[in-house]
């Protein structure tokens, strides 16, 4: 009595459950076993270099018609953890995210096996709630009495919402209206933020030409006399100056902008001020550093990523906003009839997705959540304090070592010795990939030859790694 539709037979699931739940659990076992008991472990490569030409014939990248056999899936599970980079091996250094932090993993684990998507309460109770304590709890540490916030995928995301809202707040005729008959509008940045400003400008019909970049001192702060006379030139020019974006971390030198003067200029001029803390944010949680901050209350915005200092697991990324009186959710809602229904049989305003430029959207408050319930406020702060010593540590033992310069103490007009050196850095790089002793990033910059960027963040980063760093680069460069 089978039932055809189509061709089809509908009787019973098509999926074999048993053996699913089976294929899952062997490839927790290979995760377990190659990426979290490992994660610690010095002795193993970061990295196994493959050029993309030899990796193409190992992973078997084919899609064919017929499915593999589950011992082929795993063997191709092994594979893809063999050859990718290990980011939470102690020694990749390469980017403003590092290391594994068990509770997040555990949180992330958690919302991948349940696949809810966070815009209405009916589907994601839980996670909307875990959210907006999330939110309140990081706008306690702006210092903000009240605000609102979303998390979004990525801090470039929260800059351009930011960006995007300023911009509403500033002419909220533009939501229906479109960009015509509008003046020209400019904002202000440092040269040293980070490129996502230049792709919001873009991406929102401001123009990169309408980005003005404000000068920065020798160790990358915006100097705030400089932005006055851009803010006055813009004036003078008959544009309309409607935003300041300063960055508390900037992503090359780590430079944080001195925030209370910037907002000094920002109330003068009644522009809305926007920090990109997507770095340097997490200092917040730290009682010692929380200094390099010093006035983000007064910003009206506030991009911070937990996903970089604090270990959250990529993405994890919010945008957090002073004003409490519903401008997120009146600059970006569009009320989809479908989904947002206000006569539903509980309380509408916690489905709070129409605040979002997306409709599905990932739980990324709950892995932060779930990792601060675990660490306490406390255990975050010792992360932050730990970070902030190790780079200490590396700076005093880069000063007292013969063939390494820090970049600050190197001067711009490049010897010829220097343009030699930038040489360098790219030669090394190649050779502690192929070798996958560890990972770090080298970049010219603003007129300097190639440097290494080192960034410190894992917790099982030690003054050993530290030290191991400068001797394999002068191992790797001895020739
Ligand atoms: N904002 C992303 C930073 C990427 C990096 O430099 O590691």
């Amino acid at each position: 009595n089978a039932v055809l539709v189509d061709g089809v037979i509908l009787n019973g699931p098509i999926m074999d459950s048993k053996a699913g739940e089976k294929f899952v659990e062997e490839a927790c076992k290979i995760i377990m076993e190659e990426v979290i008991q490992k994660a610690d472990d010095v002795t193993e490569k970061v990295c196994e270099w493959q050029a993309p030409e030899t990796l193409k014939q190992i992973l078997d990248l084919e899609m064919r018609d017929t499915g593999e056999s589950h011992q082929k899936l795993l063997q191709l599970c092994r594979d893809v953890i063999q050859y990718s980079v290990k980011t939470s091996h102690p020694r990749f250094f390469n980017q403003l995210y590092a290391g594994i932090d068990y509770y997040s993993l555990v949180a992330r684990f958690i919302t991948e096996a349940l696949n809810p998507s966070v815009y209405t309460y009916e589907v994601s109770p839980v996670f909307l709630l875990v959210e907006e304590a999330v939110i309140k709890k990081m706008i306690e540490f702006i210092g903000w009495e009240e605000g609102d916030g979303i998390f979004n995928p990525g801090g470039s995301v929260s800059n351009m919402y930011a960006m995007n809202l300023a911009r509403y707040k500033f002419c909220p005729e533009i939501k229906e209206k479109g960009l015509s008959g509008l003046p020209r509008l400019v904002l202000f940045t440092s040269e040293e933020c980070h490129y996502s400003m230049k792709k919001a400008a873009s991406f929102l019909g401001i123009g990169t030409e309408n980005v003005y970049f404000i000068k920065t001192d020798e160790r990358g702060k915006m100097i705030p006399e400089e932005l006055e006379k851009q803010v006055q030139r813009a004036r003078k020019e008959g544009s309309a100056p409607f935003l300041v974006c300063a960055t508390a971390g900037t992503t090359v030198l780590g430079a944080f902008d001195p925030l209370d003067k910037i907002a000094d200029i920002c109330e003068k001029h009644g522009l809305w001020l926007h920090v990109d803390a997507s770095w340097g944010g997490s200092a917040l949680i730290s009682r010692k550093h929380c200094r390099l901050l010093h006035g983000i209350h007064r910003a009206d915005s506030v991009a911070w990523n937990p996903h970089k200092m604090l270990l959250a697991g990529i993405q994890c990324c919010a945008l957090l906003v002073k004003d409490n009186s519903g401008l997120l959710k009146k600059c970006y809602s569009a009320k989809a009839a479908y989904l947002f229904q206000q006569d539903k049989f509980y309380d509408v305003s916690y489905d709070t997705g129409d605040k979002s430029i997306q409709c599905s959207r990932r739980p990324d408050a709950f892995k932060f959540w779930l990792m601060w319930k675990a660490l306490g406020t406390t255990g975050l702060e010792e992360r932050v304090n730990r970070a902030l010593a190790l780079a200490r540590y590396l700076v005093e033992e880069i000063k007292k070592r013969e063939g390494f310069q820090l970049l600050l103490e190197v001067s711009k007009n490049g010897t010829e010795l220097l343009l030699l050196l930038g040489r360098v850095a790219p030669i090394i790089k190649e050779r502690m990939m192929k070798k996958g002793s560890m990972m770090l990033g080298y970049q010219p910059h603003q007129g300097k030859v190639n440097f290494f960027r080192q960034v410190v963040i894992s917790p099982h980063v030690s003054r050993e790694d530290m030290d191991f760093l400068l001797d394999e680069i002068e191992l790797l460069a001895k020739d």
